[in-house]
């Protein structure tokens, strides 16, 4: 295989040989071809399809629900039938994706309706170019503390469409320096020509929001939400924003959080903060996207009675039903921070009268980095699919956050993503398999991450069957294994402090950050029963008492709800330290058999490709190595029991 077109990610076009500028026949029965979304769907239909005679027919149908679409095949026609612009668009690129995977174009009859009103990705771009927590590059947004407009939003807005994106919030929710500028005439025309772009797409453009913005634009000494020359400051603020960014879709905050500025400082609640920034964007139509990411990061490790993972539900429980119609909570899928392994956040489904919104990361901050393999929809799943007990039926995750549970119109999810300027979009190419399957999960939930993660496969690479299933296997075991030689049961947070990369397993141990393993030299975990946290008692029944017993708590999750002994025996019948070791030398064995499976895979995919994910592979074994040893050493020492198969600890 030669060199590849990866700019293009799974779009790639010429790979499969289209000519980009032949004539596909599209015909229009309710649509409007000038439609600017439509207008890229044909676009689309043109450089995407392979070109065999046949018409395409963009069909309104107004029983299709709302951005969903349905592929019919009709003699030599192809019917997209769709209720509007972005349905069609949909349909097209599921007609593409159908092409790719080798599907009979001459009897289609499919079709998907998005599980989720808001499919929104988040950028943690900053303006001087940088990303926090990015791993492929600098922002392709951002540049010098300006904004940057060229081919590549073009491409990542067609990225975004095609696996089902609406929203895209552009920069990162710390809102510092000339990004607090960025709703202010310096930055409006750029912005609006970005959203211009994105609108092509069938996307809306969000910001994040500096809530302290009344301070340092508008010179006020408070930035009070029930302070009357606030709310007016940002009165104004809201109806020249809205009125130099038509079609703008609103406000993702992150307050009282990490050292942002917030409503707590004035004695406010988060409902007072959200609350007032909704009612000042509702009369156009915007929404206040407000993060539940809040919790003291200046803790005293001594102390063993605060819980960050209470956090989130002790903050925003009680104010259940406060919230205005336009406000939407966003929760991060766990209760401390997109760890390799937590359970689900409580305040999901635990908020029963609130819009809310799951939150995931996908740039790979405690995952590896883009470095390790870690394809992330088998987490992702879990979460959706985990039981809140919040209700009768209708109880998942995925039924609460796609408004499914309440009846509610503003739900959905968003990813923190993995994106940069690197000439691959994501570091390492198999990364993009997050990127894509991230967009096509949040469409439609029950999707299998297998499914998923062969359509990746497939667009991508095109390979022989026993290739793409060796392909599709990597993937598919890659979280666990990355699980397996990192922290164990659940416990979280042995990596170097702020890199996020590595083993340091006291790292965190002693910080202000509340991300304790508590470990002795008799055993490690945290007590979250009712005899310690309380943690536990976040959940409904029967969740609260499975997760509050050793015996029925899932093992997985054992370290982050319980303080355990050793020679505590495991399911398995193994003891706790057993289990440790074991399966930190099988994580790193693991690891081994994903480099040698890319390593058959040579001449298969493009050669670039294969070298640089082969470096990342080594890269990945010495992290593993590190981890494997780092961990077993320290537990080892702690608790001075030897390995039973007395393999070599330090
Ligand atoms: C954008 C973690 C990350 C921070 C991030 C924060 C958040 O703490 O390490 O980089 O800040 O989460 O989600 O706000």
């Amino acid at each position: 295989m030669g060199n590849s077109n990866w700019t293009q990610l799974w779009l790639d076009y010429d790979k499969k040989g289209c000519d980009a500028n032949k004539e596909v026949k599209v015909t229009f029965e309710g649509f409007d071809k000038a439609d600017r979304v439509i207008a890229s769907a044909v676009k689309e239909l043109t450089k995407g399809l392979l070109g065999k005679e046949r018409e395409i027919v963009l069909f309104k149908d107004e029983s299709v629900a709302a951005e969903g679409y349905k592929l019919f095949s009709q003699d030599r026609k192809v019917l997209v039938k769709a209720s509007d612009a972005n349905g069609a668009l949909y349909g097209v690129f599921a007609l593409i994706r159908a092409e790719a995977c080798s599907k009979d174009l001459a009897s289609l009859d499919e079709g998907e309706m998005p599980s989720n009103p808001l499919r929104m990705t988040n950028h943690w771009d900053n303006m001087d170019g940088s990303i926090e927590r990015g791993y492929s590059g600098q922002s392709f947004f951002f540049e010098n503390n300006d904004i940057v407009i060229g081919e590549r939003t073009v491409d990542y807005a067609r990225f975004m469409a095609s696996v089902g994106i609406n929203g895209v919030v552009i920069n990162n929710v710390n809102v510092k320096g000339a990004a607090t500028y960025l709703i202010t005439d310096r930055f409006f025309d750029k912005v609006q020509k970005m959203q211009e772009i994105f609108a092509d797409y069938g996307i809306k453009l969000y910001l994040s929001l500096n809530f302290a913005a009344p301070i340092e634009l508008g010179g006020l000494e408070v930035c009070d939400p029930l302070d009357e020359d606030v709310i007016a400051w940002w009165k104004e603020k809201a109806k020249e924003v809205f009125t130099r960014l038509p079609g703008f879709g609103g406000f993702l905050v992150k307050a009282d959080s990490e050292g942002r500025p917030g409503p707590f400082t004035y004695g406010r609640t988060q409902a007072d903060g959200a609350n007032m920034l909704g009612d000042i964007v509702a009369p156009y139509g915007g929404i206040i996207i407000w993060r539940c990411f809040v919790y003291n990061c200046t803790q005293d490790w001594r102390d063993y009675k605060t819980d960050r993972a209470r956090a989130g539900y002790d903050y925003f429980k009680d104010l259940d039903g406060a919230y205005h119609d336009n406000v939407i909570l966003q929760i991060k899928n766990g209760p401390m921070d997109f760890q390799i392994r937590e359970p689900i956040s409580p305040l999901l489904g635990g908020l029963t009268k609130t819009n809310q919104m799951l939150e995931v990361q996908i740039a790979q901050e405690y995952t590896g980095h883009q470095i390790d393999l870690c394809y992330l929809m088998p987490m992702f799943k879990e979460v959706l699919d985990f039981h809140t007990h919040c209700c009768e039926g209708k109880d998942t995750v995925a039924d609460v956050v796609s408004g499914r549970t309440m009846g509610n119109k503003l739900a959905g999810m968003a990813a923190v993503i993995n994106t940069g300027n690197d000439y691959n979009w994501t570091g390492n190419y198999l990364a993009a398999a997050n990127t894509y399957g991230f967009g096509r999960l949040a469409f439609n939930t029950e999707l299998t991450s297998e499914e998923i993660a062969r359509e990746w496969v497939r667009m991508s690479f095109g390979l022989e069957k026993a290739e793409e299933d060796k392909l599709v296997d990597m993937l598919l075991r890659s979280r666990e294994i990355y699980e397996k030689y990192t922290s164990p049961l659940g416990i979280g947070w042995m990596v170097t402090p702020n890199v996020h990369y590595g083993p340091s397993v006291d790292g965190y141990e002693y910080s202000r950050w509340g991300t304790y393993h508590r470990a002795d030299h008799l055993g490690i975990g945290v007590d979250r029963t009712d005899k310690g946290t309380g943690y536990a008692q976040q959940y409904y029944e029967p969740n609260a008492s499975m997760y509050n017993d050793p015996a029925t708590c899932p093992e997985e999750l054992l370290l982050f709800f319980h303080h355990i002994p050793y020679t505590y025996k495991l399911k398995t019948g193994k003891t706790l330290i057993q289990h440790i070791y074991d399966s930190h030398f099988e994580g790193e064995a693991e690891a081994e058999e994903l480099a040698k499976t890319w390593d058959s895979l040579e001449g298969k995919v493009p050669q670039e490709v294969f070298n640089l994910v082969k470096h990342r592979f080594e890269m990945q074994l010495y992290n593993a190595k590190e981890w494997r040893d780092q961990v077993n050493s320290y537990f080892f020492r702690k608790s001075g029991i030897a390995d039973e198969k007395g393999r070599e600890i330090y």
